[in-house]
């Protein structure tokens, strides 16, 4: 059974950046909904069993044909929001350590790095999908997926934007680059720094 991670705060810890009534119904409808879909499917492919989310959207080509993109869809759902809700934090701060001096070497900075993200999120995807930053072959770069598809490549996924209309709708109305401003200061950095040290 796969589940979802437990919200690290409050449904209202992140206001006024993403108010409550985005985090729970993003939380609590739709996140759950891809991961009741997602265990419903996964029971019906024997040969996913005991694989890991990861695995199993890295190996779609090994489902039946009529079961692919129902895993793509809803293990990509599940996958991407448990991301997604655990790079948030209240205390968003900076990022530090390697993680710093990779975004320094790669982009030439922070701000740098936010305006590839930004526009990335805001101009770069259009309609329902992420944008994120990545680290493949030690390299961190900022791409974008549609749907709820992973990026291409299978990089290492250290950061997605949610810019699915119903990540900021309730709040920012038609306002995307207000809320990826705001995204921006309640970032988990510890979090992507973990990641990118743990690899995929
Ligand atoms: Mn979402």
């Amino acid at each position: 059974m796969f589940e979802r991670i437990a919200l690290p705060y409050e449904y209202d810890a992140l206001e006024p950046y993403l108010n409550a009534d985005t985090v729970k119904t993003h939380y609590e409808k739709h996140h759950k909904t891809y991961t009741d879909n997602f265990n419903k499917l996964v029971k019906e492919v024997p040969e996913f069993e005991g694989k890991s989310a990861r695995e199993i959207l890295d190996n779609l080509d090994k489902a039946p044909a009529d079961k692919r993109t129902g895993l793509k869809n809803n293990g990509g759902g599940y996958y991407n929001h448990n991301l997604y809700f655990e790079s948030l934090t209240p205390k968003g701060a900076k990022p530090s350590g390697t993680l710093k001096e990779m975004i320094d070497r790669d982009f030439g900075g922070y701000d740098q790095m936010l305006e590839k993200l930004d526009s990335a999120a805001t101009a770069k995807l259009f309609g329902s999908g992420y944008a994120w930053l990545v680290s493949k072959n030690g390299k961190l770069d900022v791409v974008i997926s549609p749907n709820q598809d992973l990026p291409e490549g299978s990089p290492t996924l250290l950061l997605p934007i949610d810019m699915w209309e119903h990540a900021y709708y309730l709040k920012y109305k038609n306002e995307k680059k207000e809320y990826v401003k705001q995204f921006f200061t309640i970032i988990n950095w510890e979090k992507v720094a973990e990641r990118l040290e743990k690899g995929k």
